[in-house]
This record gives structure tokens, C-alpha cells and sequence, in this order.
């Protein structure tokens, strides 16, 4: 009977992060210390990549350490960085985005990204928003819903409407 029970109640909580996760910016699971703020993405119709930005802060006394995201919206997904190479931007994968105690780590365009590889269109979509999972090196993780605005866009209000040319 109790294990019937304690099966429904995971069942149930289950399903509360999800609803949660659709009104909510950020989500923790593991006690991860790193507040997400502002998670979005831009999209570029007919780009089979996306990048994604946000505001890493660590409240803690120890540094914590990005190592990897996952999502289903993407076929895989990367820590990028942006370095300047003979006069040009170019993008170069990192092993990891240490936050340091204390501090907030932004990731914006021309710097520091997570890299969407292989976006799923039906799922990137301006208006739409794609769960992400972080995971950091003492192995907590975190999971993320992050805004997928249009690139034309990105300075308007989010609720302006834009007509679409088909
Ligand atoms: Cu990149």
C-alpha cells in the first residue's frame, strides 16, 4: 500500500513541475546554488543552429562550474564562446563556464552561449519556449524553460504581434 502510494505521490510531483516549469523562467532539481535569470534564444528561419543567452548567478561561497546542457527540442547541444581571429568573430566550443562565488556570469551575443546544434523547427519557434538541462560539475542539474524570440525583434515587447509572409 505505501509504495503504491509514494509511486502516485512522484507521479504527482511530476506532473506539478512540469505545469510549473510552463509559467516559471527556472526550474531546480539537485539544489543547484546558480539562479538562471533572463533565459532566451534568437531564431533565424532556415538556420539549422541557435544560440542561446542568459544570466548565470552564483549566490554561493564556491565557485560553480557549467559543463554541459542537454535538450529534446536539438540534436545536441555546446558551450560556446566568441574570440576575435584575424579581425573576425569566430565561435569556439568550451569545456566549461565557471561562475564564480558570488557572481553573475552573462551569456550574451558576442560572448558567451549555449549552442542549439540541430534545432528541431517545430519546437524553435519565435513565441515558443524549449526546455533546456543544465549540468553542472558536482553533478546537480538544473532545468530551464527558455523564451525563443525573432531576432528582428529581440528589442520590442514580447507581446507584439508580426505578420508573417508565407
Ligand atoms: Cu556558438
Amino acid at each position: 500500500m505505501s509504495i503504491k502510494f509514494s509511486r502516485i505521490y512522484i507521479e504527482l510531483v511530476g506532473i506539478s513541475l512540469l505545469i510549473l516549469g510552463h509559467v516559471g523562467t527556472a526550474l531546480a532539481t539537485n539544489a543547484t546554488t546558480v539562479q538562471v535569470q533572463n533565459p532566451y534564444s534568437f531564431v533565424i528561419p532556415g538556420q539549422p543552429n541557435a544560440a542561446a543567452f542568459m544570466q548565470l548567478h552564483n549566490p554561493s561561497s564556491q565557485p560553480a562550474t557549467l559543463v554541459a546542457a542537454s535538450s529534446p527540442a536539438v540534436k545536441a547541444v555546446e558551450l560556446h564562446t566568441h574570440t576575435m581571429q584575424n579581425g573576425m568573430m569566430r565561435m569556439r566550443r568550451v569545456a566549461e563556464i565557471v561562475i564564480p562565488a558570488g557572481k553573475t556570469v552573462t551569456l550574451k551575443p558576442g560572448g558567451l552561449h549555449i549552442m542549439l546544434i540541430g534545432v528541431d523547427p517545430t519546437q524553435v519557434m519565435p513565441g515558443k519556449s524549449i526546455t533546456i538541462t543544465l549540468n553542472y560539475k558536482d553533478k546537480t542539474q538544473q532545468i530551464i524553460q527558455l523564451q525563443v524570440h525573432n531576432r528582428v525583434n529581440q528589442h520590442k515587447m514580447p507581446h507584439t504581434h508580426k505578420h508573417h509572409h508565407h
